[in-house]
Order: C-alpha cells, then structure tokens, then sequence
C-alpha cells in the first residue's frame, strides 16, 4: 500500500520555524537543525511551503525561478542536505508547486511583457475594454484581477497580487516547460508536490464578466474547476507523475465531491488527494472577514462525512484543521482561553484516527494560538490590502483589526516557539513577524517536559496510527451525527475495533450510541481526561479513544 495512505505529514512555513543566521527569517540549516524533533514527534513526510527564489511580495508564492533556492533560505546545497537528511531517517519531502500563476520578476513575464516575445503567450494578456480591464473580476488579494502595461497598452490577469501574474495553461510550451521542471525535482529525490490553487488553472478562454460589468466581482465560475482542468492534470499525470513513486496533494477551493471524485479517482490518474477546503469557511459569513465564531459541529460532521463518504472505494482522503492561510485551529476551533490543552488534544484527535492523511501544521503539535496585533505589527499583503481597501471605504477601523485577529493568515506564520527564551528561541536576531507574546508559557520545551502536555498526546497518537493500521484502511461509521457536540465513530477491520469519542464543546455531553455498540466490552487507548473513561458522558473537549472487544 502506497506510503502516503499510512504517513502523517507535518507541515513547516520554513520562514517561521528555525533562523540559524540570525537574519531574523528561517531557513533551511534552521530545519536541518531539528530533524530528530522530527522523528521524535513521529511524522513521516514533511510539507514545505515554498522555498524557491522570489522576491517575497506573498512569501514565496510568488516565484521568479522554480529551480533556486530563496537566498534568505540558504542554498541548493543546503536543499540536498536537509533531503538526505530527512529519507536518512525514513522521512519523504513534498514540495509546493506555485504554478497558478509566476512572480512578475520571473524570467518568463520579464520576456512576455515584449508584445513580440514568444513567452507573450505564456501569460494572459488581453485588450482593455473602453478605457477598462477586460472584465470585472476581482482579485483574491483585494481590488481588481487585472493590471495595465502601458508599454504595450494591455493587461494582464492577476487573481492574486500584480506581482503573480497567472500563467496561461493554455499554452502546450508553459506546460511542457513545467512538467520538465517537476520531473527535475523529482530526479533530485523530492517525493511530491502539494499543488498551490490547482484547480484554477483553467480559465474560461473567453473570459467573460460576472454580472454588472462595472463593479469587481469574483469570478470563478470562469476559472474554478475550468473546462481544460482535469485533462492538464491527466496529462501532467501522463508527462511527470506516472513515472516516479510520489505523492500530490491538490488544495482546491470551491470543489464539489464529485470534482473530488475526479480529481483523485485511483483509476482517473491524476492526483493522490486534495484538500477539499468546505470546513475552512464553517465560521464565514459574508466571506472570510464576516466571522462567525459560533460555528456548526453539526455541520463540520456533514462536510467531513460527506467527503469520505464520497471517495470511500473511489480515491484518498486528507484531513486537516489548518495550514499557513488559516486561523491557529485551538483558537478557532478549540477554546484556547479556557481548555487550550483539552480542545487542543481533542482537535488531534479528530485528524489523527478519521480516514484520510492527517496534516499537522507546525505548532500545533503545542497548541500555539492565534495573535492580536495592530495592523503595522502584520506582515501579510492579503491583511494589509483588505484593511486598506475597507478603511478607505470608510469602515471602522477598530472592527476590521478585529476580524484580522481572529482570521488573519499572520495567526499561523508567528515563529514557531521553541522554548522560553528571547524571541522563543527561534532567532537571535529580529523576527520578521513578532513572536506571539505567549511563548514564555507555550513552547516546544515546556510542553514536552509535561507528561500531559499536548506535544506526547501528538506523539502517541501518531504511534497509534502507524502501529494500528485499522485507523488508516478500517470502515468508518459517524454516529450522533446530529450532536452539536460529540464527533463520535467507529474504524473496524479484521485487526481492530475502535471506538472514538470526541467532545468538541466547552460542556460535558451525554453519549448516545446504538445498543450494539454500548454492549460490547471496551478499553481505554487514549483519553485526555485520565481516571475519567465513563462512555456515557464525556467532559468538555474530553477525547476517548476506546479500543472495542
Ligand atoms: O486564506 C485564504 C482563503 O481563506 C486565501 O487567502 C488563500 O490564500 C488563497 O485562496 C489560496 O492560497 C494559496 O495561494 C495563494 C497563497 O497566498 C497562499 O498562501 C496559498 O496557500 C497564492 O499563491
């Protein structure tokens, strides 16, 4: 069976985890540094966000060379050493592959702004439209999704920031020059690639305006799911992924189960997983900034539930609860005032023991939390355009930073805190974004010191699932479906039988399980209250995973 069904990856946004230069900027010696944290913790494959050379308007996810290393990050050199470093100890390394869209600083768009250039055609450039962009769509990062070029009088599409001008997958030699530099990596050793907004690499070639031509609107009718998609992904299958034994994880917003089903269908030969994004916006209201802290338990069962429904048989799932776009999950998800430890485990526990690759982003395997800043103390563009565009639209200024607060994409990338010393251990010298003011308290040290502490509740739970491979292949069955309260199921196969409940709420919640289940003799695995192993009532945020016989 395929290694990346029974891994479990980690996470690392290398500018926030380790800075071995003092530069204030984590880098790859920084992560060399703490391989054996690695293996300690257990995980298996190991997620980099991007790492390649760029000039850091989105933090990398602008690239101007897909082939070198971001100097602020080190060097090729220190790339190999930090890949042998991690299969020496039996740990693969997927990569992030930002192919939506390039750094304007990239080679191909310095060629492409030549109207006569060859590589004019690997963006997409387009006449405006009576002295306006060609149409009305609106960009990710706030204002709109196009930018005019007065030296050749047109534009180009941007659907997020100017500085990552999108590529036009329309074009066979872009394809064929991205397959070519994917193969490349995986001739280096990488063992796959997380794919960075796939599903929007196919834009409605005509390009049409959404609704009233004169205000910004969000487009994605047009590029989500486009019509070319799943063949350019059938034929980056066919050209680069066919041949190596590696793993690809697609993020894609705005993905139904059946495109799901597509997408990562074992007979389809396009990706290994995705990650379906729906319980992202559980707590959205009018988008992202809108947030609705009290968001449905009921609901996240339906989302989860329905996807692994939907590709059970079919294809692989993934299961996460964060990643560097995110809130901290124990903040928005788990009560990180009152139960930060309880909430935190029983988050775990959930992406630890459903079916699927669990995902654990750096920090949480602590419980880091969410950050409240002033805005001049953030680093993201996507905080600072949307703060900007709604405080000129004269919106009050004390309610957008709290939005920001609490969904803030900065949340995720505060350094990673280590121990308790000066900037968390994570610099000696500036960090590039504060630390969170709690690391005196939270940090890798002081809870791994702590027996109970979240870091070995992480550990364990990731033994677990190597050891017992019923947690990985075993049947799933969702009970109380409609508890606002408990996440309750059973994994059962030939090799076990468990039975795990989770309290995902601030009260203690009263089980009710089918006869069938309460009659059978069970034991205790994990549990985060320990001496409390009543089945019939569970303490706030309590996580029992039972063994049945
Ligand atoms: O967080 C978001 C939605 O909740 C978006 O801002 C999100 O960043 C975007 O929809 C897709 O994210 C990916 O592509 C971006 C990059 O900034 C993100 O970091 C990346 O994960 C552009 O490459």
């Amino acid at each position: 069976m395929s290694w990346w069904k029974e891994g479990v990856v980690y996470q690392i946004y290398p500018r926030s985890y380790v800075d071995s230069t003092g530069n204030g900027v984590g880098d790859l010696r920084g992560i060399i540094s703490r391989l054996d944290y690695l293996t300690e913790l257990g995980v298996n494959i190991v997620w980099l966000n991007p790492i390649y050379a760029s000039p850091n308007d989105d933090n990398g996810y602008d690239i101007s060379d897909y082939e070198a290393i971001m100097s602020e990050f080190g060097t090729m050199a220190d790339f190999d050493e930090l890949l042998e470093g991690l299969h020496q100890r039996g740990i693969r390394l997927i990569m992030d592959l930002v192919v939506n869209h390039s750094s304007d600083e990239h080679p191909w768009f310095i060629e492409s702004r030549n109207p006569d250039s060859a590589y004019r055609d690997y963006y997409i450039w387009r006449d405006g439209k009576s002295g306006r962009a060609p149409n009305n769509w609106v960009s990710v990062f706030s204002g709109p999704a196009w930018e005019y070029d007065q030296a050749s009088d047109q534009y180009f599409l941007h659907l997020f920031s100017k500085k990552q001008p999108d590529l036009n997958w329309e074009n066979p030699d872009l394809r064929q020059d991205i397959y070519a530099m994917m193969r490349r990596w995986f001739e280096r050793g990488v063992d796959g690639f997380r794919m960075d907004v796939i599903n929007m690499i196919s834009k409605n070639p005509s390009l049409p305006s959404v609704g009233d031509e004169s205000t910004l609107a969000w487009g994605g009718e047009h590029f989500m799911n486009g019509p070319r998609f799943h063949e350019y992904m059938q034929e980056m299958h066919r050209e680069v992924l066919a041949d190596f034994d590696c793993m690809t994880v697609g993020e894609c917003f705005d993905l139904d189960v059946n495109e799901g089903r597509k997408l990562v269908g074992e007979d389809r030969n396009e990706l290994s997983m995705v990650f379906q994004m729906e319980h992202m916006s559980l707590d959205h209201g009018n988008g992202k900034w809108d947030v609705q802290p009290d968001w449905s338990r009921v609901r996240l069962k339906e989302i989860l539930n329905r996807w692994i429904d939907g590709l059970d048989g079919v294809g692989w799932n993934s299961q996460f609860w964060m990643n560097h776009d995110q809130p901290r999950a124990v903040s928005r998800f788990g009560n990180d005032a009152d139960y930060r430890v309880e909430s935190a485990k029983a988050l775990a526990a959930v992406t630890l023991t459903l079916p699927g690759t669990p995902y654990i982003y750096m920090g949480e395997e602590i419980g880091m939390t969410n950050v409240a800043y002033p805005i001049e103390d953030y680093r993201d563009l996507e905080i600072h355009n949307w703060y900007n565009e709604q405080v000129a639209a004269g919106q009050n200024p004390e309610a957008l930073l709290a939005s920001v607060h609490r969904m803030g994409r900065d949340n995720a990338r505060t350094p990673m805190q280590w121990d308790a010393s000066t900037h968390a251990g994570f610099t000696s010298g500036t960090p590039w974004l504060k630390v969170n003011p709690n690391y005196p308290d939270i940090n890798v040290a002081a809870d791994r010191a702590n027996p109970d502490g979240i870091w070995h509740w992480y550990r364990d739970l990731i033994a677990l699932r190597k050891a017992r491979k019923t947690l990985v292949y075993g049947r799933y069955e969702p009970y109380m479906i409609d508890s606002e309260q408990l996440f309750a199921f059973r994994r059962q196969d030939q090799q076990g039988d468990f039975l795990v409940l989770i309290n995902l709420s601030d009260e203690r919640a009263i089980t009710r399980l089918p006869e069938s289940v309460t009659e059978l003799a069970w034991q205790v695995v994990k549990n985060n209250y320990p001496g409390h192993d009543r089945i019939d009532a569970l303490k706030p945020w309590q996580a029992l995973i039972l063994e049945l016989t």
